[in-house]
């Protein structure tokens, strides 16, 4: 009996569920476990139906699907669809907390675009700890109508990479270790680390075939941002943004991933010998004044976002998968205009000595307790314009639940290709106004919201989040 070959290339497991009366149906098992990063240390982890991360979802556009999520963990926590149209009952954010032992159900009817999309705890306050910890997964939304051929043989073509940083201590803790708590300090630039994980797995070497390769690239750290590129500058193909193909293929040398963004795809020459090995790496030191400004931003930076330093190796493999080339066009997408938005509403970023707020308020409690200026009624259908504004000396990723969004303009420029698809998160650089349209629809609620909020995990836990109750017209 031969011995089954290493896997070539890490990846989460595929979970295609099981069809039961024509829904398909996924149990995740949010558990603990450890992983030894450090040698001979190993760390306490959190993960879905394993140690760590979680096995990658495939749903499919036109199907309905239920999520049983059952909590073996022994805290309360949630676990959120980021990136899925989904009625706010079954969105998983603060308001449907799993309790220690309990079992939730979320059923939702796909009916977005092909897209990446992403799974994650959110509970109140804890969600930084939860994500940290491990729980995080892929959502891989496919829709048969998508015309466009790309490689996708699951972990062999196309390729989830999970990206996330740690600061492991040499007893292989990090600051949300059990017993443990990240300094204020921490909180306010939020928490970045020294170590890289891509796909759980620590410099991480993966065979690729030889010829065009997909990856979704999933930034799931905390707070760092990524402008990543190939060690050897070769280019790439960028073909979507985190809400589905864009308009046309952009190729580029760089791609510029918002923390906890979700995932652009991309697409990957690797026309190599056999052997060779490119590095993934990020430029972050190219963007490092754009993202962090004056004295303040400097003190929330760390040493890697000044520099270059490098998440993972390629290693091409001997045959290639496909003789396909990267799509020289896509389909186009429908263009929301300004004029179409009847509500106007200014959304103001901020950071104040050890604060974070939107519109000057935090939203540090669920319910009626929040305030106003970040708790909003919005008539099913409307269509309306954000203004978002970043007052700050830092970057703010602003993420929507259930809606996706078109970029109005940047500073009153129109947006380059690559931002200007449909979008869940947005990267608001300091000083920088981003106008957005998003067209409000879905399944009302009066009493359950949804969430809007910083992806920095740890903004979102001190406050730097409202919500939208979806309403009747
Ligand atoms: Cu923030």
């Amino acid at each position: 009996v031969d011995a089954a070959p290493a896997p070539a290339f890490p990846v989460p497991p595929l979970d295609e569920g099981e069809l039961v009366d024509g829904v398909r149906v996924f149990r995740l098992r949010l558990e603990t476990g450890s992983v030894e990063w450090v040698s001979g240390f190993p760390t306490a982890t959190y993960g879905a139906n394993g140690a760590f991360l979680g096995p990658s979802l495939h749903f499919r556009r036109g199907e309905r699907v239920r999520i049983e999520v059952t909590n073996a963990l022994e805290v309360t926590t949630t676990l959120h669809w980021h990136g899925m149209e989904v009625p706010s009952a079954s969105d998983g954010g603060p308001y449907q907390t799993i309790a220690a032992g309990a079992t939730w159900v979320a059923e939702l009817d796909v009916t977005q675009r092909a897209m990446t999309a992403w799974y994650h705890p959110h509970q109140m306050h804890e969600t930084a700890r939860h994500v940290y910890m491990g729980i995080a997964g892929v959502i891989v939304v496919d829709d048969d109508a998508q015309a466009v051929e790309l490689p996708s043989t699951y972990g062999v073509d196309d390729l989830p990479l999970v990206i996330q940083d740690r600061r492991f201590a040499a007893d292989g803790t990090h600051p949300y270790s059990p017993g443990h708590t990240p300094a204020m300090h921490d909180m306010m630039a939020g928490l970045r680390g020294e170590t890289m994980l891509v796909n759980g797995v620590r410099q991480l070497r993966g065979v690729v075939p030889r010829g065009l390769v997909r990856l979704r690239v999933l930034n799931g750290s905390n707070a760092r941002a990524y402008n990543l590129g190939f060690g050897d500058g070769r280019s790439f193909v960028q073909i979507a943004g985190d809400g589905g193909l864009l308009a046309a293929p952009v190729t580029t040398t760089r791609m510029l991933l918002a923390p906890g963004a979700s995932p652009p795809k991309s697409t990957s020459s690797s026309a190599r010998s056999p052997g060779a090995t490119v590095a993934l790496a990020s430029y972050s030191g190219e963007v490092f004044s754009q993202l962090f400004t004056g004295t303040m931003g400097g003190n929330v930076a760390d040493a890697l976002d000044r520099t270059t330093f490098e998440l993972m190796t390629f290693e091409v493999g001997a045959a290639p998968a496909t003789s396909l080339t990267p799509p020289t066009t896509l389909p186009p997408i429908e263009r929301l205009t300004a004029d179409q938005a009847t509500v106007v509403r200014p959304i103001v970023l901020s950071m104040t000595g050890p604060s974070v707020a939107i519109n000057g308020a935090r939203m540090t409690e669920l319910g009626d307790a929040v305030p106003a200026a970040i708790n909003f009624r919005i008539p099913n259908g409307t269509v309306e314009r954000w203004d978002v504004s970043n007052d700050s000396f830092m970057l703010h990723p602003l993420h929507l639940h259930n809606r996706h969004f078109q970029i109005l303009d940047i500073d009153g420029q129109p947006p380059p290709i690559h931002l200007a698809g449909w979008k869940d998160t947005v990267l608001v650089a300091p000083g920088q106004v981003v106008r957005l349209m998003v067209r409000f629809d879905g399944t009302s609620n009066a009493t359950l919201p949804y969430m809007f909020h910083c992806h920095i995990l740890e903004h979102e836990d001190m406050g730097m989040m409202g919500q939208f109750y979806l309403v009747d017209p």
